[in-house]
C-alpha cells in the first residue's frame, strides 16, 4: 500500500472539496474510493473536475508568477486518454490554436497521461514555441538558450535553417521509445515584429518574438499524481521579452546595438546607455504587441493585478506565498509595491515543478 500517495491524495481532496464547500460526506466517499483504487492498482485516477481545479490551484500556488490574479480563469484540456505521439501532437496544435485565439490569448493547459512506474510522456521542448540557437565559427546564431536542445533536434534528424528566429520542432517521447519530431505548421505560431512608436530605424533590427509563452517542461503535481506532460500558457509580461529574451547578454544581447543607433555614448556606463536602450526596447515590445492586438501586460499593470491577487487571497483566508526575487520585474522594480515587502516562499501543493531534462 502506497501510504504517501494516499496521504497526498487525502490532503488534496480535502482542501479542494472544502474550498468548494462540498459536504463532508462527499469527501469521505471520494477518499474511500481512492483508497480502494490505490489498494488494488497502486495508484488512482482523478476526475476531470479534480484535474481542472488542481491545475488552477497549482497556478495560484506558483510563487514565481506575478500573473496569478487570473488563476481561476484557465481552460483545461483533459487529454489523459491519448496514447500516441501523433495524437499528443494534434492535441498540442489544438491547444495552441485555442489559446492563441488570433491574439486575444486564453490561458490554457493540456493535461496528458500521468507518470507511472514504467510509463512517462515527455515533451522535450522547454516551450512549445522557441527559437533555435546554433554555435557557428562566427559565434552564436539565434537564441543561445536553445543551443543544447537545437543540437538534440539535429541529432534526431531536424534540418537546421541557420536563421536568427527558426522555430524549433516539437519533440515527444513516450516511455523508452525513440523520441518523435514534429514540425509546427506555419500558422501555429503567432509572431510579432518589433517596431518602435518613434524610432523608424528600429524595424531595421528585424527583431520579432512569438506571441504566446507555452511552458512545456514542468510537471503538474496534484494529490501525489505527477503529470509529466502538461503544457500551459498565459500571455507575456513585456519585460520577459524586452528586458530578458532580447536584452540579456547571454540571449539576444540587443542593448549595445540599440544604444548606438540611439546615438548614445556606450564607452562609459555613467551615461546609463543600457538603461535608456532597455526602456526603448521595452516600449517597442509593448507597442508592437498592442498594435497587433496580441495580449500583453506591462509590468506596472501586472504588479497592480498582483496586488489585487494578494488582497483576494487574504480575504479568502489563504496566506500569500511568493518568490520575491522572481516576482519583482527586471525593469524599475522599486516602482512596484512588490519590491517593498517580503514574501514567504513556502511551497504549497498542488503545484508546477521542474523535472529532470529527458535528454
Ligand atoms: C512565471 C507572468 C500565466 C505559471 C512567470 C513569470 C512571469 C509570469 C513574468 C516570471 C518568468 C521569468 O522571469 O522567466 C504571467 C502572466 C500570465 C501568466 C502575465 C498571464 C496570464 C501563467 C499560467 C501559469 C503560470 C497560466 C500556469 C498555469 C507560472 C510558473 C512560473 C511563472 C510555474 C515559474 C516558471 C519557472 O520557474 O521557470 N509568470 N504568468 N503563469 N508562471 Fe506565470
Ligand atoms: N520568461 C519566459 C516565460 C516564463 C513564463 N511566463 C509567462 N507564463 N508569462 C519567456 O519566454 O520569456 N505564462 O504562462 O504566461
Amino acid at each position: 500500500m502506497n501510504t504517501t500517495l494516499l496521504q497526498e491524495a487525502k490532503e488534496f481532496i480535502t482542501s479542494c472539496y472544502q474550498e468548494l464547500n462540498r459536504p463532508q460526506i462527499e469527501i469521505d466517499e471520494r477518499i474511500d474510493s481512492i483508497t480502494k483504487q490505490i489498494e488494488s492498482t497502486g495508484t488512482y485516477e482523478h476526475t476531470s473536475f479534480e484535474i481542472d481545479y488542481g491545475a488552477k490551484v497549482s497556478w495560484r500556488n506558483s510563487n514565481r508568477c506575478i500573473g496569478r490574479l487570473f488563476w481561476d480563469q484557465m481552460h483545461t484540456f483533459d487529454k489523459r486518454k491519448l496514447k500516441t505521439e501523433e495524437e499528443i501532437f494534434e492535441a498540442i496544435l489544438a491547444h495552441m490554436a485555442y489559446a492563441t485565439n488570433g491574439g486575444r490569448i486564453r490561458p490554457s493547459i493540456s493535461v496528458f497521461a500521468p507518470q507511472k512506474e514504467n510509463e512517462r510522456i515527455s515533451i522535450w521542448n522547454h516551450q512549445l514555441i522557441r527559437y533555435a540557437g546554433y554555435t557557428t565559427p562566427d559565434g552564436v546564431l539565434g537564441d543561445p538558450a536553445s543551443i543544447s536542445f537545437t543540437e538534440k533536434c539535429m541529432e534526431l534528424g531536424w534540418e537546421p535553417k541557420y536563421g536568427k528566429f527558426d522555430i524549433l520542432p516539437i519533440v515527444i517521447q513516450i516511455n523508452d521509445h525513440a523520441p518523435k519530431l514534429f514540425e509546427l505548421p506555419k500558422d501555429a505560431a503567432l509572431e510579432v515584429e518589433i517596431r518602435h512608436p518613434e524610432y523608424k530605424w528600429f524595424e531595421g533590427l528585424h527583431l520579432k518574438w512569438h506571441g504566446v509563452p507555452f511552458i512545456s517542461d514542468m510537471a503538474l503535481e496534484i494529490g501525489g499524481i505527477r503529470y509529466s506532460a502538461a503544457p500551459f500558457n498565459g500571455w507575456y509580461m513585456g519585460t520577459e521579452i524586452g528586458a530578458r529574451n532580447l536584452a540579456d547578454e547571454d540571449r539576444y544581447n540587443m542593448l549595445p546595438q540599440i544604444a548606438s543607433l540611439m546615438g548614445l555614448d556606450t564607452k562609459s556606463s555613467i551615461t546609463l546607455w543600457k538603461d535608456k536602450a532597455l526602456v526603448e526596447l521595452n516600449i517597442a515590445v509593448l507597442h508592437s504587441f498592442r498594435e497587433d492586438g496580441v495580449s500583453i501586460v506591462d509590468h506596472h499593470t501586472a504588479a497592480q493585478q498582483f496586488k489585487k491577487f494578494e488582497e483576494k487571497e487574504i480575504e479568502s483566508g489563504r496566506p500569500v506565498t511568493g518568490n520575491w526575487a522572481w516576482l519583482i520585474p527586471p525593469v524599475s522594480p522599486a516602482t512596484t509595491h512588490i519590491f517593498h515587502k517580503p514574501y514567504k516562499n513556502d511551497i504549497v501543493k498542488p503545484n508546477y515543478f521542474y523535472q529532470p531534462r529527458p535528454y
